[in-house]
């Protein structure tokens, strides 16, 4: 026998009921990433959200990245930790403004975090660097509201990873291999990786350097260049 939601004669069917579907809400992240999207367009600073596992070489990049801009472009950096404010007091004794993000325990940031942050950097910049917190998986399922999203793997995490991430890989606008001078000795292999990167991610290009040796930093510098307006004369 057929049962329906109408049949008269089952007194467990029930009623039908119309149930509200309501689509492309965004979510309250998605709101506040698209408020700091707008305030950061607004304000023409090219913002790049920095991810990585933690020890990657993220603030080593970082204070290489600075020194070799010095004088080029105004830089602000936000750096979030699940605790303490070694890197910021490492980026803030270079003289670049930077904001501490503590997330007690969090993964990752999200757009509200950023929100209060730009709010708290006391000077004007061009070009905001944002550290995420070490993390290969969770931080990119939050829009911040960035530009650009880098992800950064080192040589001694192994040219395997885009097999076991994929996520962070494929949603990225650029890959770069840190501790590039490590890959002899721990056998990285780096056209492997551009091989995987490339299958997730055919537009991301992919670079490898050393913010050790300086190996590399030329096409990094050349990237931000050909990325950022303030650097487009560089
Ligand atoms: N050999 C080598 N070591 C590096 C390089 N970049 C960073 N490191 C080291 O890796 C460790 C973690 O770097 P850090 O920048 O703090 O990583 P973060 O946690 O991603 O910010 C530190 O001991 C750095 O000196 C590099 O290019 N080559
Ligand atoms: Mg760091």
């Amino acid at each position: 026998m057929h049962i329906s939601a109408n049949d008269e004669n089952n007194p467990t069917a029930l009623a039908p009921v119309r149930i509200p579907v309501v689509k492309n809400i965004l979510s309250a992240n998605a709101q506040t990433a698209q408020q700091n999207r707008e305030y950061l367009t607004e304000h023409r600073i090219t913002t790049l959200n920095l991810m990585s596992s933690p020890g990657a070489g993220k603030t080593t990049l970082l204070l290489a990245t600075i020194a070799a801009l010095d004088g080029l472009a105004r830089i602000g950096v936000i750096e979030g930790d699940v605790a303490s404010q070694v890197d910021a007091e490492t980026i803030a004794a270079t003289g670049t403004p930077v904001v501490q993000i503590n997330t007690g325990g969090g993964c990752h940031l999200d757009a509200p975090m950023i929100g209060n942050a730009l709010g708290a950097l006391e000077a004007e910049v061009d070009l905001l660097f944002v550290e995420n917190v070490g993390n290969l998986i969770c931080p990119v399922s939050f829009d911040l509201g960035e530009r650009y999203r880098v992800a950064l793997l080192s040589a001694p995490e192994g040219h395997d990873k885009p097999y076991k991430y994929p996520g962070i890989f494929e949603a990225v606008d650029l890959v770069i291999v840190t501790k590039v001078d490590l890959a002899p000795y721990v056998d990285f292999d780096l056209e492997k990786f551009r091989e995987l990167v490339h299958g997730l991610n055919a537009d991301a290009p992919v670079l490898a350097l050393s913010a050790k040796t300086g190996e590399g930093m030329e096409a990094w510098l050349d990237w931000l260049a050909a990325h950022v307006e303030t650097l487009s004369a560089l």
